[in-house]
């Protein structure tokens, strides 16, 4: 993977696209905002389905009328590449179970379950090299609420209770569980769709995996040595689970601090107001002066930033945030080294 390492290591500027069934929603339910719903778990707007606790047939609804317009693709791409961006990564399957791309082995996917009826990650992927950027996915593998149940929470918690900690049954669907064990999902879909993707993607540059606490070590290092198999130039963050993947993730929001022991290869992914997945009501947009105070922070301790955007349903970035990413783009047209 030298060259592809090599690659990430110079790319220091990334776009991050939280899109799904759920940027419809822009964070409220049934005219209720997240921030008030009765249940526990994160306020995030691509959180809805499980944090209004919505039981799948009734989120499933959502797709019946996810028509983006077909300009999103072209627009995203140049949007990350007037920032001044290198490479984006966009949700081809959240939490949520949807899949934003055209899958031969699950219903709920766009092509099967929308008006839209086209591949949109394949979309956004030839217009990104259009570009000539760099393109990659979110995948979240252990995570899906709309398939296999609670996950691997039970062999979680019994490793857990051994050692005396508490595990927080958030993440795992127990208001409406599929009938499919966790297993059977990772078989029949989980693993499949990944081989779907990188078939699809030839250039496909890396696979950014979420929700690891829900697989086992075998089953990271399973969807590991996939990818690898199946096309060595594609690089996998540290997320896909016990100390498998070639860069590390440090964290959501998260930016280390110099004294910390730092690997070579990291990258810190980063949200410009207060959710990944559009919230039609946050306009705690952080400023330009911010957002480049950050960039500079991550980019001198030889990091990456993934910046974040969150179309709505139409796949329109919201105004403010395009344009402060394109301000930090002047700013790097006349600083930048590239
Ligand atoms: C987290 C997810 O739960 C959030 O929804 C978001 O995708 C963030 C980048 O990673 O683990």
């Amino acid at each position: 993977k030298q060259n592809a390492m090599a690659w990430f290591k110079q790319a220091k500027f990334g776009m991050f696209i939280h899109w799904g069934l759920y940027s419809q929603a822009g964070g409220i339910w049934k005219g209720t905002r997240i921030e008030k719903s009765p249940y526990p778990g994160p306020r995030v707007a691509e959180w809805l389905m499980s944090t209004f606790q919505i039981p799948r047939a009734e989120y499933g609804e959502l797709a019946k009328t996810f028509c983006p317009d077909k300009s999103f693709a072209t627009n995203i791409a140049r949007l990350a590449k007037s920032a001044g961006m290198k490479y984006v990564v966009i949700t081809s399957k959240h939490h949520d179970g949807f899949a934003l791309f055209d899958s031969a082995c699950s219903d709920f996917d766009i092509m099967d379950a929308t008006p839209y009826k086209a591949n949109a990650i394949k979309e956004l992927y030839e217009a990104c090299l259009a570009e000539g950027l760099e393109f990659g996915v979110y995948y979240s593998h252990g995570n899906d609420w709309r398939d296999g149940a609670d996950g691997n929470f039970a062999n979680v918690k019994r490793r857990n209770d051994a050692l005396g900690i508490y595990t927080h049954p958030q993440g795992k669907n127990r208001w409406d569980p599929s009938p499919n064990t966790h297993a059977e999902y990772l078989e029949s879909k989980a693993y499949p769709q990944i081989a779907e993707l990188l078939k699809m993607m030839p250039r496909l540059r890396l696979i950014w995996f979420d929700g690891d606490g829900l697989v086992t070590e075998e089953q990271s290092f399973r969807f590991y040595k996939l990818v690898y198999d199946l096309n060595p130039n594609v690089l996998v963050n540290r997320r896909v689970g016990h100390g498998f993947g070639d860069y590390l993730d440090a964290g959501d929001n998260k930016i280390p601090s110099a004294s910390d022991n730092l690997v070579k290869y990291w990258e810190t992914c980063g949200t410009t107001n207060n959710s990944w997945g559009f919230k039609s009501y946050d306009d705690d947009w952080k400023s330009t002066r911010e957002l480049l105070y950050y960039f500079i922070d991550i980019a001198s301790k030889g990091g990456n930033y993934l910046l974040n955007v969150g179309p709505d349903g139409k796949g329109h970035v919201p105004k403010a945030s395009a344009d402060g990413l394109r301000a930090m783009g002047a700013w790097l047209k006349v600083n930048g080294d590239a």
